[in-house]
C-alpha cells in the first residue's frame, strides 16, 4: 500500500512536456507508451514481493527499482523529445548508467540464490558495461568518431556474454531448479537478443546516411520496453512458480 501512494504521489508531479504530442509522431508516441507502461510495470514488482518466497522477494525490488528509474527518467526525455525533436542522450545515459548495473545485479541474485557464485562474476560484468556504456555516450554525443566508439563498446558487450556464457555464470547454473534454469536461459537470451535491439538503434540512427533521431529513439524505446518490462516479468514468473512448489 505504501508503495502506492508513493507512487500517486510522484503522478501528481508537474508536467514534464511544455509542448503536446502529434499524433503523427510515432516516436513521440513510443515515448508515452513505455512511460505509461514503466509505471504499471514498477507497481505490479512492488506488489507481488508479498507473493513469492522470501530468496525472491529482492529480484522484485530490483525489477521495480529498475522500472522505477526509468520511469522518472523517461518523464524528462519525452519532454525533451516533443519539445525539440533531438535525443534525450543525457538523460538516456544516466538512466543507462543506473539500470544496467542493476539488471546485472540482478543476474547475480538469480545465480547466488541456488550456488556459490564467485563475486569477480559481477565485477567483470560491471566493468563491461561501463565500458560499453561510456563509449555509446560518446559516440552519440559526437565527443569521438561514431564508428570508433561503436567498434569499442560492441567488444566490451561481447566480453560481457562470453562470461555470462562460457565463464562462471554457464558452469553455476547447471546446479539449479528447473525454474531457475529456465529463467537463465531466457535471461541469455535478453542479454544477447533483447540487447541486441540497442547497437541496432545507433547503427540506424548513427552510421546509416544521415543522424537520424527518430528512428534511433523508438528502437531504443522499444529495446527498453524489453529489457526492463519483459526482462522483469520472465523473473516474477520463475518467482512465482518457484515459490508455489515449495
Ligand atoms: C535498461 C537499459 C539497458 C538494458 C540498456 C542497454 C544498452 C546496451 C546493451 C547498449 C549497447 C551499445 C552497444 C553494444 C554498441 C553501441 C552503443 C550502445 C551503448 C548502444
Amino acid at each position: 500500500m505504501k508503495y502506492l501512494l508513493m507512487l500517486t504521489g510522484l503522478m501528481a508531479m508537474p508536467s514534464f512536456a511544455a509542448g503536446d504530442l502529434a499524433a503523427n509522431d510515432m516516436t513521440g508516441v513510443s515515448f508515452w507508451l513505455v512511460t505509461a507502461a514503466l509505471l504499471a510495470a514498477t507497481v505490479f514488482f512492488f506488489v507481488e514481493r508479498d507473493n513469492v518466497s522470501s530468496k525472491w522477494k529482492t529480484s522484485l525490488t530490483v525489477s521495480g527499482l529498475v522500472t522505477g528509474i526509468a520511469f522518472w527518467h523517461y518523464m524528462y526525455m519525452r519532454g525533451v523529445w516533443v519539445d525539440t525533436q533531438t535525443s534525450p542522450i543525457v538523460y538516456r545515459y544516466i538512466d543507462w548508467l543506473l539500470t544496467v548495473p542493476l539488471l546485472i545485479v540482478e543476474f547475480y541474485l538469480i545465480l547466488r540464490a541456488v550456488t556459490n557464485v564467485a563475486s569477480s562474476l559481477f565485477t567483470k560484468l560491471f566493468v563491461g558495461s561501463l565500458v560499453m556504456l561510456i563509449f555509446g555516450y560518446l559516440g552519440e554525443s559526437g565527443a569521438m568518431s561514431a564508428m570508433v566508439a561503436f567498434i569499442i563498446a560492441m567488444a566490451a558487450w561481447i566480453y560481457m556474454i562470453q562470461v555470462l556464457y562460457s565463464g562462471e555464470g554457464g558452469v553455476a547454473v547447471k546446479q539449479a531448479s528447473p525454474a531457475v534454469q529456465s529463467a537463465y536461459k531466457t535471461m541469455m537470451w535478453i542479454i544477447i537478443v533483447g540487447w541486441a535491439v540497442y547497437p541496432l538503434g545507433y547503427v540506424m540512427g548513427h552510421l546509416v546516411g544521415e543522424t537520424n533521431p527518430a528512428s534511433l529513439n523508438i528502437i531504443y524505446n522499444f529495446a527498453d520496453f524489453v529489457n526492463k518490462i519483459l526482462f522483469g516479468l520472465i523473473i516474477w514468473h520463475a518467482a512465482v512458480t518457484e515459490s508455489r512448489g515449495t
